[in-house]
């Protein structure tokens, strides 16, 4: 989109693999080539990136938006929520840079304690507001926290109402949505390409995405915070400073859990990602040691 409207351009995919590819949300420099027309000649830097690691390429980082101001996770009430998805989604937007925002999408069909539990006890200091298409709760609440020159990227599985949302939200049926199995509220995987979307009257902007299935968490470590913040301030009171709060002496984390302050379950779940993501830079560090050594393979590069 440019200052005259929309323009079809080339995205150099072979020059990209040297600088940084373009995602939904960034600003480029468009130029003229010979042969080749209007071409994307660079990328700005990103204010705000969301990402995860990618799920094809375990040692890779895949861009899903950038630019965002608030990321959205996207649950839909048709189906159980469990915790450790919502906080995987959490650490993921509040990682990008972006405000964290839970949309609890299909208000119209009943939600359970369950459901209502889990969100209280992962999303406690974030907004989270009810949707529905059906009955048109929530998309004024959603609409208000865009604003002018704002976007809002919706990330979340496949079916969970993502682009019915955007539909409602824009007034018509823009994009294309799709059906969820009954047998277990499994999307169809509808929405294929990532889709930024300028609401009418200077609203703001959306951004749709494809349905996710695998959170995998990218250089996270930072972001824990949202969701384990507590368990992060517990933690600076254990009698060791590399405690791995799994029943060394003086753990104040077990101590807590022993106490019945603080679910089991949870600590599980924080030490498994902790887990994963120290396992996770290990893998990257030793890669950057071998490319220093080897030069840079073709499309290994880390896009940053
Ligand atoms: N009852 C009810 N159904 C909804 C609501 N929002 C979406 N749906 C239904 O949920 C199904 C999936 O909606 P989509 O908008 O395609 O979901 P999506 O998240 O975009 O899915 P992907 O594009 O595959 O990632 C459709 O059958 C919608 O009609 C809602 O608020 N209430
Ligand atoms: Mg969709
Ligand atoms: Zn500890």
């Amino acid at each position: 989109m440019t200052e005259d409207g929309r323009v079809r351009v080339l995205s150099d995919s072979q020059r990209a693999q040297d600088v940084i590819a373009p995602v939904t949300g960034d600003w480029v420099v468009l130029e003229e080539e010979d042969g080749l027309g209007t071409v994307v000649g660079h990328v700005f830097d990103r204010a705000t990136s969301v990402s995860r690691r990618d799920p094809a390429e375990r040692d890779l980082e895949q861009v899903l938006a950038s630019n965002v101001q608030l990321v959205a996770a996207v649950h839909g009430l048709d189906r159980p929520l469990p915790p450790g998805r919502l906080e995987r989604l959490l650490v993921l937007a509040h990682k990008s840079g972006a405000e964290p925002v839970v949309i609890l999408t299909k208000g119209d069909e009943a939600a359970d304690d369950e459901t209502e539990a889990v969100v209280r006890s992962v999303a406690r200091d974030i907004p989270v507001i009810v949707t529905s298409t059906v009955d048109g709760r929530g998309i004024d609440e959603v609409v208000g926290r865009i604003g002018p020159g704002r976007a809002l990227a919706l990330v979340g599985a496949s079916g969970v109402g993502k682009s019915s949302l955007v539909n409602a939200i824009v007034g018509e049926e823009l994009l294309e949505i799709g059906d969820v199995r009954a047998s277990d509220a499994k999307g169809r995987h509808i929405t294929t390409a990532r889709e930024l979307i300028l609401l009418p009257h200077d609203a703001g902007l959306l951004l749709d995405t494809p349905g996710i299935r695998a959170i995998g968490l990218w250089e996270a470590e930072d972001a824990l915070e949202l969701v384990f913040g507590d368990l992060e301030e517990l933690a600076t009171s254990c009698r060791f400073g590399d405690c791995a709060h799994g029943g060394e002496p003086g753990c104040a984390i077990t101590e807590a859990v022993d106490d019945g302050e603080v679910d089991g379950r949870r600590v599980d779940r924080y030490r498994a990602l902790v887990e994963e993501l120290a396992t996770q830079r290990e893998r990257e560090e030793e890669r950057e040691r071998r490319d220093r050594k080897d030069g840079p393979r073709r499309g290994r590069r880390r896009r940053r």
